[in-house]
């Protein structure tokens, strides 16, 4: 009897295999077994009858495509399940009345912090458990890559250079091609991070289209070092789909700032928009086309250093914080410290004129202020 379920629901087993010792110890064993017998039968194909926090499409796997079931199931109800965590792994769960096209999912699987509603709620443990998957995961590609306008991602600039901020609009149809019944869309946005410093953060979604944010499930994940792509979704939460066309998202990010010391040619910078799924409220696939965008990245042959008379940084050594007078308001874009190993200590885009230091610990500190007009740079110290 054990051994049918480990198969495939261990968490459950070790439940049930404790509260029947606790049975057994009371000499109530065949009691346990008559109370349990239901369960039994009832959990034996625990693998796809089980819950998953996050995966609300059921296909092994929590991303942001399952953001659009949860437009689909929104403000659906059903039974709460048992175990209310959220950390990922087989849950018991009893069924909903309605199922999702989508792997004909049970609408229980949307509801991941299982309280029996399906709600904004259950968009965190999607993030939380962000590409985890189980046995039930193929890898199948769940959008499309089909070349077109319907959304284009584009950059603000044709160049950049060391340390430039980029900002790339993300809009979803046109004039002569508006969307149409859309509840949902999932998507991919290749930002080539090998020339990339810093991604600003948080993202700025766009109203226009995709409706007021109090009409919507919104869900980015970027996971810095893991991932060359920011995944996006929305969903819209109260099931009237959204028609026409319009930007939808700007995400801004900046160059390496150390662009010219590491290549001395020009080099290209491309966006893409990848693995793209827009759905409508029957979950059809609207098959959305999609299509980045393109830029170069200049090097600079000789930086143009800052004098003095230009920029100056006072008290120096300085306890706490240090003030930047800018003598000739240049527009400062970045500013970093390094310590004597060469360590990036402090890295900030658009700094405050008076750049708080005090995490530092007492030491010799190199610091750079990148502006439109060079660089500026200064041994400083901090001190006791
Ligand atoms: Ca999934
Ligand atoms: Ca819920």
């Amino acid at each position: 009897m054990y051994f049918i379920l480990s198969l495939n629901c261990s968490k459950f087993v070790l439940k049930l295999n404790l509260k029947e010792m606790k049975l057994a110890k009371s000499k109530s064993l065949l009691i346990a077994i008559l109370v349990w017998l239901p369960f039994l039968a009832f959990s034996q194909d625990c693998s796809n009858f089980c819950v998953w926090p996050g995966d609300g499409n059921n296909n092994g796997v929590a991303n942001h495509f399952d953001v659009l079931q949860l437009g689909v199931a929104s403000n659906s109800t059903g039974p709460f399940r048992v175990d209310w965590d959220v950390d990922w792994d087989a849950k018991e769960a009893e069924d909903w009345t309605e199922s999702f096209v989508t792997n004909n999912a049970n609408f229980k699987h949307a509801d991941a912090n299982g309280d029996g509603f399906i709600d904004i709620n259950d968009i965190y443990p999607i993030g939380d458990n962000f590409g985890s998957t189980n046995a039930l995961f193929t890898g199948t590609p769940e959008g499309n890559n089909i070349t077109g306008p319907d959304l284009t991602a584009t950059l603000n600039q044709t160049t950049y250079t060391d340390g430039q901020l980029v900002t790339i609009k993300v809009s979803l149809g046109s004039q002569e091609s508006p969307v149409s019944d859309l509840i949902g869309l999932a998507f991919s946005l290749e930002i080539d991070t090998q020339y990339v410093q810093q991604v600003i953060e948080p993202v700025t979604w766009e109203f226009g289209l995709i409706g007021p944010e109090s009409d919507l499930y919104l869900f980015d994940k970027w996971e810095p070092g893991i991932s060359d792509a920011i995944h996006f979704a929305f969903a819209r939460n109260n099931g009237i789909p959204i028609n026409g066309y319009g930007d939808i998202l700007t995400v801004q990010l900046v160059i390496d700032d150390n662009l010219s010391l590491r290549y001395s040619e020009p080099q290209p910078y491309e966006i893409n928009i990848k693995d793209v799924l827009g759905i409508d409220a029957l979950e059809t696939d609207l098959l959305i086309t999609s299509q980045g965008d393109e830029a170069t990245l200049l090097v600079t042959t000789a930086v143009n250093e800052l004098t003095d008379e230009q920029i100056s940084i006072r008290p120096n050594p300085f306890n706490n914080t240090i003030k930047i007078y800018n003598k000739e308001n240049l527009i400062i874009e970045n500013i970093t410290v390094h310590d004597v190993y060469g360590r990036v200590v402090y890295d900030r885009y658009k700094p405050e004129n008076e750049p708080d230091l005090s995490s530092l610990i007492t030491g010799v500190y190199y610091l750079s202020i990148q502006t439109d007009q060079g660089i500026y740079s200064t041994k400083i110290v901090k001190s006791k």
